[in-house]
């Protein structure tokens, strides 16, 4: 067992992000045995939710004349917009059936402000909107985070990018996550975290 100072943080496996939904990532039903596999594992585990409210400003069909994967500029510098998605209380914003972790201790939700985005778990994209995740695991008194989960690109990894910045030793799982991978998207964010002194296995 992983000491109780180690979280496992499982982000967005999500039914839209898997086969058939609405921002599906290429293979990543694979990922949902290893990843329960590895839940064993860890006492402390938190699952993140993408949550987006309808008309959310990074759905591309929230900007006139926009489409899926188009780079716009909003407030707080560029946004990729994506198809309609994990909208709160919609099907596609459950947790992947297949997950079985029953023991995971918190969810976080993230991205439920219409006018801003969070890839990250930590902090929202205007880089100001803290989730209160970091504060969970300070009175948790965790020092070290795993990391898995969709999509290796983005969410997975902004979060391993703000949990480093948190002061937190950081792993990230390769065969527990998948890549969108659009626009070199794959090679920027495994050289940010290369960067950021994030572990690879
Ligand atoms: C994600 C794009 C939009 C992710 C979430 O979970 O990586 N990507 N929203
Ligand atoms: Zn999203």
């Amino acid at each position: 067992m992983t000491p109780s100072d180690h979280v496992l943080i499982v982000v967005d496996v999500q039914i839209d992000f898997c086969s058939g939904g609405a921002l599906a990532v290429p293979d990543a039903d694979a990922i949902v045995p290893v990843i329960n596999q590895l839940a064993t594992n860890f006492d402390v585990v938190v699952l993140t939710q993408d949550w987006h409210p309808a008309g959310h400003s990074s759905f591309a069909t929230s900007h006139v004349g926009r489409k899926p994967f188009d780079l716009i500029e909003l407030p707080y510098g560029p946004q990729v917009l994506w198809p309609d998605h994990c909208m709160q209380g919609t099907r596609g914003a459950e947790l992947h059936p297949g997950l079985k972790i029953p023991h995971a201790q918190m969810i976080v939700r993230k991205g439920f402000r219409a006018a801003i985005d969070s890839y990250s778990a930590f902090l929202e994209a205007d880089r100001r909107s803290p989730t209160g995740l970091a504060g969970y695991l300070t009175e948790r008194e965790v020092r070290a985070a795993t990391i898995v989960g969709l999509a290796t690109d983005y969410c997975v990894a902004w979060t391993a990018l703000d949990a480093r910045a948190a002061g937190l030793d950081v792993t990230v799982v390769d065969a527990a996550c998948r890549a969108i991978d659009a626009g070199g998207s794959l090679a920027k964010a495994n050289a940010a975290m290369a960067d950021a002194g994030v572990r690879r296995v």
